[in-house]
């Protein structure tokens, strides 16, 4: 763990951040351990926020930051070799967090997986229809706010009595998600990264 990237991303020190990715990824700190040092920062802005510390705009501000540093992270590799099969991602309805979701999406796509990505805010009918449309063994759903568990929980049951969970694995994740929530809704896995993802999703598809 960086501290010193931690501590900037979690007081906002734009400058600072920026910089630290930027010399990070020159001394070839490998991406997923930058992302995970900015994720443990979003994550103090988050309790801060929580003890009114923070306000709304430091969360807008937070993403800013983030999306910002991402630039500078650049691609994390284009997918090589053949197809190693679909996965339907998305953000549950009334959530519109999106940074978590697009790491996955994009770590994913690196390692050859052909991601779906069905954005954020995103209601059942739209999972029903992916799933029915492109046959995925596994999705995944972020979500981040625990005011949308029972949603998630509702969108895996629908899923269920249309018939389509058979031979699907559902991934959730998400800052809040954890085990026992991820067994409240229904889930398989709780991924709380996106390498997690991709190593579930490498044995799910029997990629080796
Ligand atoms: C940035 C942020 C925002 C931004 C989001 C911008 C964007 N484009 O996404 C904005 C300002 C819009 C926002 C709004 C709100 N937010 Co907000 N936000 C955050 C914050 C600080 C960081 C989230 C983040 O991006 N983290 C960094 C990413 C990289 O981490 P991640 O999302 O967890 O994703 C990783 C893993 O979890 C995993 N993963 C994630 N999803 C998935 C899915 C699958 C399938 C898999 C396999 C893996 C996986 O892989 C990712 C990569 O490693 C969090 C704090 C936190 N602890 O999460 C609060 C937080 C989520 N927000 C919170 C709240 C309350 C809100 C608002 C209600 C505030 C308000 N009063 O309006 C609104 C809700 C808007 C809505 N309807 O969705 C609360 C939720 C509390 C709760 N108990 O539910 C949090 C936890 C802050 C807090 N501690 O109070 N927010």
């Amino acid at each position: 763990m960086n501290k010193k990237l931690v501590d900037a991303m979690a007081d906002l020190d734009e400058d600072v951040v920026l910089a630290e990715v930027k010399a990070q990824k020159e001394n070839g700190t490998p991406v997923l351990d930058i992302i995970a040092d900015l994720q443990e920062g979003m994550g103090i802005v988050g309790s801060r926020f929580e003890k009114k510390e923070y306000f709304l705009s430091e969360l807008i501000m937070s993403a800013e930051v983030f999306n910002e540093a991402s630039e500078i992270i650049g691609g994390l590799g284009e997918a090589s070799g053949p197809n190693n099969g679909i996965f339907v991602m998305g953000t549950i309805y009334d959530d519109i967090h999106d940074i978590g979701k697009n790491i996955v999406t994009t770590v994913m796509k690196s390692n050859g997986f052909d991601v779906k990505d069905l954005g954020v805010d995103v209601p059942t009918s739209k999972y029903i229809e992916a799933i029915k449309q492109y046959k995925p063994k596994v999705i995944g759903i972020s979500c981040l706010l625990t005011t949308c568990f029972d949603n998630v929980k509702q969108c895996i049951k629908e899923i269920e009595d249309a018939g389509l969970r058979k031979d699907l694995k559902i991934l959730v994740g998400g800052g809040p998600v954890d085990e026992n929530a991820g067994k409240y809704m229904g889930a398989d896995l709780v991924c709380k990264d996106a390498q997690q993802t991709v190593d579930f999703c490498k044995k799910a598809m029997g990629v080796k």
